[in-house]
C-alpha cells in the first residue's frame, strides 16, 4: 500500500498455470525421494497427508453461491502472481514464489476472548464446519486494482456461531501467523506485525463475509492466505486477513495493522467507497486486472445489502 504508481502487468513476470501444475506433478511425483533428501526431511514426512493437502487439491461438494457475481472471472495466474502479502514480500510478484514452501499443516486456530470458553481448533475441523461454496466476488484492493475471485468457503459467521461470543463482545479481531522463518517480509518493520484485522461484530455476521480456504475449486495457494483467510468483500482488501491463526473476540474496536500504522489513511471501517479519496490518491475509479481502461468503484464494492449496517453514520468520517 506504499506503493503510488497504479500498476500494470507485464505479461512476462506471469508463470502460466500449466508450469505449476507441472512443477506440483514434478514435487509429487518421480523425484520425491531426492527432494525430501534435500530439503532434509525424512520421505515419511515428505509423503504425509499433511504435505498432500497442499499440492493444487481439488475440494469435493462445493456449492454455487446466490452471492456470486456473473462478471468475468479474473485468470488464476493474475490473482497467484500479484499479491499484498507483505509477510513475505512488499514486492507483488514475491509472495507466489516466496511462499512455496510455507507450511500450513499442522495449523490451528485459537478463539479466545470474550467467549465462553477458549477453543484451539485444527482447521481441518473447521472447514467442515459447513458445506464449502464457490463465492464469486469482486475484490477491490485500496490501490486502484480489483479483481473477480470465486472463493471457496462459508460464512464466517459459522465461526462466530461456534464461538459462542459472549454478549458484550461487539468486535473480532484476527490475527495473522507470525513465523520469521518461513516469512521473509516480518524482517521489514512496515507494520507491526503480526498483521492484525477486525471487523464489528454484526460485519462479521453478515452472509457475504466469508471464511475462506479455497479458490478456482481447489486448496487456497499459500501466496492468497492458505490455509484459512477471511474475504469481506465490500471492504478494501487489506481487511481480508490471510493465514490467520487467532480469532479474538472483544468489547473494544480492535487496532487492525493499517490503521495503527498511517491512521489518516486507513480507518477501521474501509469500506470501499468512491466518495471517499485515499489522502494521497481518488478512489473514484479501479482497473480490473487484465483490463486496459478503468471502470468507476462502487460504493460498499458494489454489494448495497450491507448499507443498513451503516446507517446514521457519516462514512467520510468512519472511512
Ligand atoms: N496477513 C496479511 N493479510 C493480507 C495482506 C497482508 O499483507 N498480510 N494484504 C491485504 C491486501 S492489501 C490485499 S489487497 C489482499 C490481497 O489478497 P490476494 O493476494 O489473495 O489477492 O490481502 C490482504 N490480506
Ligand atoms: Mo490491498
Amino acid at each position: 500500500m506504499l506503493i503510488k504508481k497504479e500498476p500494470d502487468i507485464p505479461s512476462s513476470q506471469i508463470t502460466p498455470k500449466r508450469l505449476y501444475l507441472n512443477r506440483r506433478k514434478f514435487l509429487a511425483g518421480t523425484a520425491v525421494t531426492g527432494l525430501a533428501a534435500a530439503a532434509g526431511m525424512r520421505l515419511s514426512e515428505f509423503n504425509s497427508p499433511e504435505a498432500s493437502v497442499q499440492a493444487n487439491a481439488k475440494i469435493e461438494g462445493i456449492q454455487k453461491s446466490s452471492f456470486s457475481t456473473t462478471e468475468k472471472i479474473t485468470p488464476y495466474k493474475d490473482v497467484t502472481n500479484y499479491n499484498n502479502y507483505y509477510e513475505f514480500s512488499t514486492d507483488k510478484y514475491g509472495p507466489a514464489g516466496l511462499a512455496k514452501d510455507f507450511k500450513t499443516r499442522p495449523w490451528t486456530v485459537t478463539i479466545d476472548g470474550l467467549v465462553p470458553k477458549k477453543q484451539v481448533v485444527d482447521v481441518d475441523t473447521i472447514v467442515k464446519w459447513a458445506t464449502p461454496e464457490e463465492r464469486i466476488y469482486r475484490h477491490r484492493c485500496v490501490e486502484g486494482w480489483s479483481i473477480v475471485v470465486p472463493w471457496v468457503g462459508f460464512s464466517l459467521s459459522e465461526l462466530v456461531k461456534r464461538a459462542e461470543p459472549l454478549g458484550k463482545a461487539k468486535f473480532v479481531e484476527f490475527t495473522t501467523i507470525y513465523s520469521p522463518n518461513q516469512m521473509p517480509g516480518l524482517k521489514v518493520p512496515v507494520l507491526d506485525w503480526p498483521y492484525v484485522e477486525g471487523l464489528r461484530l454484526d460485519e462479521a455476521m453478515h452472509p457475504l463475509a466469508t471464511l475462506c480456504f479455497g479458490m478456482y475449486g481447489e486448496v487456497l495457494p499459500n501466496q492468497d492466505g492458505a490455509p484459512l483467510r477471511i474475504v469481506v468483500p465490500w471492504k478494501y482488501g487489506f481487511k481480508s486477513a490471510k493465514a490467520i491463526v487467532r480469532v479474538r473476540f472483544t468489547d473494544r474496536q480492535p487496532l487492525n495493522s493499517w490503521n495503527k500504522s498511517a491512521p489518516d489513511e486507513y480507518g477501521f471501517y474501509s469500506n470501499v467507497n468512491p466518495n471517499v479519496d485515499h489522502p494521497r490518491w481518488s478512489q473514484a475509479k479501479e482497473r480490473r486486472l487484465g483490463e486496459f481502461l478503468k471502470r468507476p468503484t462502487l460504493m460498499f464494492n458494489g454489494y448495497d445489502q450491507v448499507a443498513s449496517l451503516y446507517s446514521g453514520m457519516d462514512l467520510k468520517k468512519n472511512f
